[in-house]
């Protein structure tokens, strides 16, 4: 229990063995600075289990080769596991076919495969995208590069004073004119949830495509793009349990057969020759994967989707937002602490200024009594600025954080609070 033991916990229990849980994540039981370690820097990347872990001791003890191109039985294996990943895949988002799931480094790749394939293909000079203003860099950078390069206008769905996506003025911006709608599922920096599916239907209603930046999505609720109706789906691994290195981009199938590739090299190639349009290109998803891919991170990633299985996402996301709603109870009732995202659907992050002290100075200073949050702006400096702050102190919860841990923060928060001011 922390040092300020007061009992305050809401009558709710985790829907899953919560010990047991955390006992299967070996970071959890170190300490830092000498004080058990309180991770909720889960939004930043989340912990990862034995089970996926293992999978890379396995992996290089056992059938460490190359894929796709060897005859041998290392080759073989190793290519049936990266590409039996792909079912998983398939089964976790729920998509038609295992040829719509590409294989990339993260949710920034699949976006940039998106922007420099289909968007160089497609964008052109009197063609709009929109984006919204709770994007992560990643969702913006690479519209803004392509804009530069296509001439075509990047225009931004505002929110309202809680951070909650403003549907009356997106459904003002779109148009003949709109191309493409790219916006998150689930702001990173305020945890607003998008509402995907409305969005996915008025975006098709302007015959607009819709990607949905699912990096904060995945790792809290069950994602089913047939359902949402997305035209492509993003998310990285290391936010669902899973390894760095290792992400996806889902497409729909007529959509990416569509597409040019993006990178050259091996793996995406039927034939190569150095006569005029003499080389061929691989059937989706081989063409958006040239070069020899992460292949154990992936492979884990699988495993980590294994493992949100075994557990329930639904039960997850649960179990987050009661963490979240403790966490935002308490923290409510510190002096001068103001919560920056206030929508009604929110995920499992919690953002807040306070008045006084820096939220580098908090993220420092807790770290001392052993809490992991991120200070920052969060890779969404254009959100953040709307809100006029440079910088908030983010807690992002998973399925191993207890309602203990955030009385912890909430201790070491006021604490901290206390020397800084
Ligand atoms: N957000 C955070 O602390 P990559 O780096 O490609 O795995 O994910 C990028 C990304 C894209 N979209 C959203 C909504 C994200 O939250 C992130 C990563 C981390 O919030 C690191 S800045």
């Amino acid at each position: 229990m922390p040092d300020t033991a007061i009992d305050v916990r809401p009558a709710v229990q985790a829907p899953f063995d919560l010990k047991a849980l955390r006992d299967e994540f070996p970071i959890l039981a170190r300490e830092v600075h000498g004080k058990p370690l309180v991770y909720l820097d889960n939004a930043a990347t989340s912990q990862t289990p034995s089970r996926v872990i293992d999978v890379f001791n396995h992996y290089y003890t056992r059938y460490n080769a190359n894929i796709h191109r060897g005859l041998h039985t290392l080759a073989d294996e190793a290519t049936a596991a990266f590409e039996g990943t792909r079912a998983r895949v398939q089964a976790f988002l729920n998509a038609e076919d295992s040829r719509q799931v590409i294989f990339t480094r993260g949710t920034t790749e699949a976006i940039n495969l998106v922007a420099q394939s289909w968007g160089r293909q497609n964008l052109s000079a009197g063609d709009e995208v929109l984006i919204s203003m709770l994007e992560h860099h990643s969702n913006i950078v690479p519209w803004q590069l392509l804009a530069a390069e296509r001439g075509f206008t990047l225009k931004v769905i505002p929110v309202d004073e809680r951070g909650a996506l403003d549907i009356r003025a997106y459904r003002a911006l779109l148009s003949e004119r709109t191309k493409l709608v790219a916006v998150n599922h689930v702001s990173n920096a305020l945890g607003t949830i998008n509402p995907i599916k409305e969005m996915a239907r008025l975006a098709h209603q302007q015959g607009a495509l819709i990607l949905v930046d699912g990096a904060q999505a995945a790792p809290h609720q069950k994602i089913d793009v047939q359902d949402l109706d997305a035209d492509f789906y993003a998310f990285s691994g290391h936010k669902v349990y899973g390894p760095t290195g290792a992400g996806v981009l889902y497409g729909k199938k007529a959509l990416l057969d569509s597409m040019p590739p993006w990178q050259g090299g091996g793996e995406m190639i039927k034939t190569v020759s150095f006569e005029p349009s003499g080389t061929t290109f691989a059937e989706t998803p081989h063409k958006f994967e040239a070069g020899t891919p992460a292949i154990a991170e992936v492979i884990a990633m699988g495993e980590a989707l294994g493992w949100v299985e075994s557990v329930g996402i639904e039960a997850i996301g649960q179990w987050e937002s009661a963490l979240l709603a403790h966490a935002t109870e308490r923290v409510s009732q510190i002096d001068g602490l103001n919560i920056i995202g206030t929508a009604p659907n929110k995920a499992g992050v919690l953002s807040f200024v306070v008045d006084g002290a820096h939220s580098q100075d908090i993220g420092l200073l807790i770290d001392q009594l052993g809490v992991a949050i991120r200070t920052g702006h969060h890779c969404a400096q254009p959100l953040l600025h709307h809100f006029g702050v440079e910088a908030t102190c983010r807690a992002s919860f998973a399925a191993y954080n207890t309602l203990e841990e955030v009385d912890t923060f909430v201790a070491a928060l006021e604490r901290v609070i206390k020397m800084v001011r």
